[in-house]
Formats: structure tokens, sequence, C-alpha cells
């Protein structure tokens, strides 16, 4: 059997040390789940940072996290706490992230980032490299790791490499801002496929290597002086089953089981049957658009008086790199806003904005998607945006309306859903209103379209997609080296 290399900024563990305990748990990420149903037939190791800092911990300690981490088919690519400064948090958060997202005003171009990119980089090549016994296949993931398909190449040309990009890929004009846009793209090109999440991205990427490196494009391949490079899009599903039979059991289950989050759900829906729950996930990110959300909610509000007494906006949102100054900065706006809605709309018996700033387990994520009636996703730009798919997966009667911006990949493949622009306020409150007062027929007949086509193309079919684009990119690539 062949072996294959998975890689990724961070593996997909969960660590927990305690003086003398070591708990390594898999986490139900989507690219967890999508590469677990192609690890059936290969092999294969996983790649990526711990998110441990082994400097912390005592040699027991470390022997137990390699000797856990091991079982999980995983291994670590150590990280100083000074790389993590300057290449994931510096350059991959501070440059790369909101370049890719448009954010222009964000960037930040620090040559002694760049150089911590650089050798982060060549560390996970240098892992890669101790770890080539019987690989045949490499697969890499994300921004993080730009640069690492060609210093792969250089080293094991016969490997075949496959890289695919979950953020979006900018336009040239914004592409070629970058001081270091060559070195980035030639990284990129190291990869025999080059996967994104749609066509746009891939268009994007295909007018940057023609601009600045003048190669010859062919439709969807890049003919370099040596190679072939094929580059397509891929849009990434989620596990749709996990989502959709998890929704069915968690309402068949007795009250005594129920989740505390649908116990809370269905004790205020009996005192006030009228409500509208809407629904907001994500991570606390400015390009996810939580500031806008409430600006166009509080628009609603003050737009739509006759619906004041019956939504209630559910935010919750996910604690992220808050080592960097813009998410620090978003976290205390987004206080702010909440707090000036409640305060101006709350009354004695009801609080306009229920805010969370957590995590959730996955069984209560799933009680909030099945349970609310509306969920208003308004990324200012998202590679894809999975929390619009798994609500519409966890929908169990074909009720529910999905609001989605048209900057977010997800949109390209969820026309049925009512799509915005989420800088505008006026057409996020008029879609509120139309999803608050949608016949139920509307509802069901959008969601069955959705439902059918995101259990199709789940993530599963994404992951062996790809990779049997990969192997056919290489058969191609061989076919024309032997011209
Ligand atoms: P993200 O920017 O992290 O991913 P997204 O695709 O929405 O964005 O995925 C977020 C995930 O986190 C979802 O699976 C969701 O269930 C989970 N989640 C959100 N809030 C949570 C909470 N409070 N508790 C627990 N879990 C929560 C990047 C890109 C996206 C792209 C994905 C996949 O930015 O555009 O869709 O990768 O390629």
């Amino acid at each position: 059997m062949s072996r294959f290399l998975i890689i990724s900024n961070r593996l997909p563990v969960q660590i927990n040390i305690s003086e003398d305990n070591v708990e390594v748990t898999p986490s139900v990420g989507g690219l967890a789940t999508g590469m677990m149903s192609v690890n059936k037939s290969f092999d294969s190791l996983w790649i990526g940072w711990s998110g441990v800092d082994r400097e912390e911990l005592s040699e027991k300690q470390v022997k137990k996290v390699n000797k856990a981490l091991e079982k999980e088919g995983c291994v670590d690519v150590n990280l100083t706490a000074e790389e993590v400064e300057l290449y994931y948090e510096g350059f991959s958060n501070k440059t790369i992230w909101p370049l890719f997202h448009y954010f222009t005003q964000f960037v930040e171009y620090e040559e002694e980032q760049w150089q911590a990119y650089k050798r982060v980089n060549q560390k996970f090549a240098d892992v890669i490299a101790e770890n080539m016994e019987g690989v045949d296949k490499i697969w890499v993931h994300d921004y993080h790791l730009l640069l690492l398909p060609q210093m792969i190449k250089n080293k094991f040309p016969d490997v075949t490499i496959g890289f695919f990009l979950h953020i979006p890929f900018p336009s040239y004009e914004l592409f070629r801002i970058l001081p270091w846009r060559d070195e980035i793209i030639n990284g990129m090109l190291g990869a025999d496929l080059l996967g994104f999440h749609t066509f746009d991205y891939e268009r994007h990427f295909m007018s940057s290597v023609r601009r600045l490196l003048g190669y010859d494009i062919n439709i969807n391949e890049i003919s370099l002086p040596q190679r072939i490079v094929k580059v397509d899009n891929f849009p990434m599903g989620i596990d749709y089953d996990k989502f959709h039979d998890s929704a069915m059991e968690s309402q068949k289950r007795s009250v005594r089981d129920k989740s505390e989050v649908r116990k809370e759900l269905e004790r205020y829906y009996l005192l006030y049957p009228e409500t509208k729950f809407i629904l907001s996930i994500d991570r606390l990110d400015y390009t996810k658009g939580l500031i806008n959300r409430l600006e166009a909610f509080e628009y609603f509000l003050e737009e739509y008086p006759q619906y004041r007494d019956n939504v209630t906006l559910v935010l919750l949102a996910v604690p992220s790199r808050i080592g960097v100054d813009q998410y620090q900065q978003m976290k205390s706006e987004v206080d702010e806003v909440v707090g000036r809605i409640n305060g101006e709309y709350s009354t004695i018996n009801r609080t306009p904005v229920w805010y969370f700033y957590r995590s959730m387990p996955f069984e209560n994520l799933v009680d909030l998607y099945n349970y609310c009636e509306i969920a208003l996703v308004t990324p200012i730009r998202d590679g894809m945006n999975l929390v619009a798919k798994e609500f519409i997966a966890s929908k169990t009667d074909g009720r529910g309306v999905l609001i989605l911006s048209e900057m977010a990949g997800a949109s390209k493949e969820m026309s049925e859903a009512l799509i915005i622009n989420p800088n505008d306020k006026a057409e996020i409150a008029t879609a509120i209103k139309t999803a608050i007062e949608m016949p139920l027929d509307e509802q069901v007949e959008r969601n069955t379209v959705l439902q059918k086509r995101l259990k199709r193309y789940n993530v599963e079919k994404w992951a062996t997609d790809f990779l049997s684009s990969l192997d056919k990119a290489r058969q191609n690539e061989e076919q024309y080296l032997a011209k």
C-alpha cells in the first residue's frame, strides 16, 4: 500500500496536558472528516503543528505527546514561540489573510515575518523529508504553506503533490501589491494540481501567473518550462449525513436527554410562540462581517417595528487569533454594538440579541442549526463558508431560510438562498423580513434542492474528487514529459 501525506498548519487533534496525563482527541472539523474517508485506501500520515509549546513541557510529557500523536497517525512540526508570533500570527495572519480577503488596510509588510514564513515552510519540508519512506503522494493545505509545494518538488521530483487553498485567491490587482508575490506563486507552482473553492479564485490565480511570470495558460493547465501544472475548482462540502442524522436524533430525544440549548429554546418558544430565531455563527473575524450584520439587524428593528417583539438574534462568536490586534479591536466593537442594540430595544421580558462568545459542543451547534428558523451569514469575504451548508443540512422538515452573502464562495452553489450584498444594510433588513414572511412550501422547495446538492457533493466526494484529479494530473504530466 502506498503512503500518503496530509500537510496542514494545525494537526486535526486537541491536546490536553495535565501534570502527568496527556490526552489527544481527534478534532471533528470538516477537513479531518473528509480526510478520514480517503484514509481508508491509504496508509496516511498527517503532518502539522500540534499547538503545544514543547519548551513548556517536561521530557516525560514530550514523550507522552509524541506517543499519543503517533497513535492518531500524526507527526508534530514543533514551532517555537517566536515562530508562532512571526510566521503564524505574523505573515500568515497579518499579511496573507487580510490581503487575500481584500482587507488591504490591515496588511503588514514585514521582512522579518516573511523570513520566518520561509523558515517555517522549510521546517515543514524537513519534517516531510524525514517521513518520506514509501510516500508517493502529498496533499498540502492552505495559506500558511504556500511555499511548501516547490520546496518538496525540489527535493522529491517524483512525488505527486496536490495543494488546496481554503481562502479566496484575490484578483491580480490585489495580489501584485505583495512584495514577495513572485516567490509565492513559484512556491505554489511546485504542485502538480492546485485546487480552489471556486472558478473565480482559480481564474484570479491564473491571471497572476500569466502577468507575473508570463507562462502559457490553456484553460486549466499552466505550461512551465519543464512541467505542466493543473488548476481546478473543488467546492468543499460538509459531512452532510452527520449533521442531518444528528438533528433527526436530537429531535426524537426525550425531555430528559435533550441538550440544554434545545430545552432553553423550546421553553422560550412556549412562552413566546411568535418568536423567530435568527442564527449567526462564526469565528470572531473581521472577514465574517459581524459588525455589518449587527448594524443590519439594528436597521431592521428600526425600519420594521412590527417585528420587534418577535425576533431574537442568536449571535455565537468563537474566539479566534486573539494575539492579533484587529481581532481584539473587533471583539470590543462587537461588544459595543450588541450593547447598543440591547440597550435600545430590550424590554423586561425580551432581549433582541443573545450573545455568546465561546465555542460550542457539536450537539448544541446542531440543535441551534435545527431549531433556528433563519440563518444570517454575511461575510465581507469568505473562501467558502461551511456554516451556511451546515445550517441547511441540519434542517429536518425543510423549514428554514438561509440569508447568504454573495461574497462567500458558498453562494456560487447555493443560489436558492436569499443572496445579499453584505454592505447593504437595507437589503439585508429586507431579506430578514422576506425570510420571516416566507410561506412554508417555498422554504421547503428551496431547501429540498439545496439539501440534495449538499448531500451529493459532500466532503468525502470533495476529497476523493481532488485525489482522483491529482492522479490524472500526474499521468498527464508524465505523458507530456515522454513527448
Ligand atoms: P473558517 O474561516 O473557519 O474556515 P467556516 O467555513 O465557516 O470558516 O468554518 C467554521 C467551522 O467552525 C464550521 O464547521 C462551524 O461548525 C465551526 N464553528 C463555528 N462556530 C462555532 C462554535 N461557536 N462552536 C463550535 N464550532 C463552531 C476556512 C475558510 C472558509 C472555508 C473553510 C473550509 O475561511 O471560507 O469554508 O476554511 O475550507
